[in-house]
């Protein structure tokens, strides 16, 4: 006859943490089984889902027909789109299809935002996505990401232009990014603070791998593409020669924003992405790329900025507008807007005592 044998308190633990899965997380951190917390539960295990196909097909690229390369179209945003691209984007779509939980899609790489009628009448959210986050590191098998938000959908978008969309970051009611690396990580947000998840591989589930990540204050990293020094403002500039001419900094840029914005996550530092002379309000669009990012590093006691304003307060002009970015470790990017702000400055600010 069996017995039930105790556990060592550590190998309970262990257990308990590796039946961490996702959907069960947004629960807990819900502390209910309402129909509401249910939904958004359902929406993160459909992400995961997602996660995991694209996880799939890029850990194969290199040996899968059609998964490389330029699709030889052009998207909304003028850039040149690549296979992963459109099958990511039609991943997210596929997954959501028939699920009775989101009603409209958005995304960089769809102009107007995809409707999923047999949704609509019980899913009032939308998701807003960038499928392939660093497109350009697809084809040379280094990390790439995307990066997802849910807002509820209030009103209607009678036009099918979205425009009930275009409100701040603060209506956000859950956002993360899914990094993938070595390991494809999953990092969320529901307002109850900033969790990880790792896909193991063996079990096909995200699990609890790092619970209330907070970003240290200051970090050493700053994370820009230095290659656009000439297009910048005189006063991003003049940081960049800051940090040259002081002592504990360092650089690192991945040319994907996940994997440079999950490194300043778990160590500190700054991310920019300023604008420049070709692009005044930078590169990166508010709705699916920064204010995402911004809700998570709030959520973890960092900061967001546009240089001048709290990024998670500006209000998209339209469903692709563009803003400049400066996110991390709330010293650096108070730092990053000393210089924007203040640029008559006579001595050195308490902020640059550091050094
Ligand atoms: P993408 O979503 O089309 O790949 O564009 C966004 C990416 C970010 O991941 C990254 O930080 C940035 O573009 C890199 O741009 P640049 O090559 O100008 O440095
Ligand atoms: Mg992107």
């Amino acid at each position: 006859m069996s017995r039930l044998v105790e556990q060592p308190e550590e190998q309970e633990y262990a257990l308990d943490r590796d039946c961490t899965t996702l959907s069960r997380h947004v629960l807990q951190q819900l502390h209910s089984f309402s129909a509401d917390a249910q939904d958004l539960s359902a929406i993160m295990n459909r992400i995961a889902l997602a996660a995991k196909l694209i996880s799939r097909r890029l850990s194969r690229a290199g040996l899968v027909e059609g998964a490389l390369g330029f699709t030889g179209n052009v998207n909304v945003q003028g850039e040149s789109v690549k296979k992963m691209d459109i099958y990511a984007n039609d991943v997210f779509i596929s997954v959501f299809k028939q699920s009775g939980l989101v009603c409209r899609l958005a995304s960089e790489e769809m102009e107007k935002p995809y409707y999923i009628p047999e949704n609509c009448p019980i899913g009032r959210y939308t998701l807003l996505y960038d499928p392939i986050d660093g497109s350009s590191n697809v084809d040379i098998n280094l990390d790439v990401g995307a990066i997802f938000s849910i807002r509820k959908q209030e009103g209607n978008d009678i036009d099918g232009e979205a425009r009930d969309l275009l409100q701040d970051g603060r209506k956000q009611i859950a956002a993360g990014y899914i990094l993938y690396g070595p390991s494809t990580v999953l990092v969320y947000s529901i307002g109850t603070g900033v969790h990880a998840f790792t896909l193991d591989p063996s079990l096909g589930e995200f699990i609890l791998s790092s619970e209330n990540i907070q970003v240290p204050d200051h970090g050493s990293i700053y994370s820009v593409n230095e290659g656009n020094f000439w297009q910048w403002d005189e006063s991003i500039r003049d940081y960049i020669r800051y940090v040259h001419r002081h002592e504990g900094y360092t650089a690192r840029y991945g040319g994907a924003l996940v994997g440079d914005f999950h490194r300043i996550l778990f160590q500190g530092g700054v991310f920019l992405y300023p604008g420049t002379l070709k692009k005044p309000q930078g590169k990166l669009r508010l709705l699916y790329e920064s204010a995402p990012l911004a809700f998570l590093v709030e959520q973890a006691g960092g900061r967001a900025s546009t240089g001048t304003q709290n990024l998670l307060d500006v209000v998209p002009e339209a469903l692709h507008s563009r803003t400049p970015l400066f996110i991390g470790s709330k010293e650096d990017v108070a730092l990053v807007e000393y210089f924007i702000q203040d640029r008559a400055r006579e001595s050195e600010p308490a902020v640059m005592a550091r050094s």
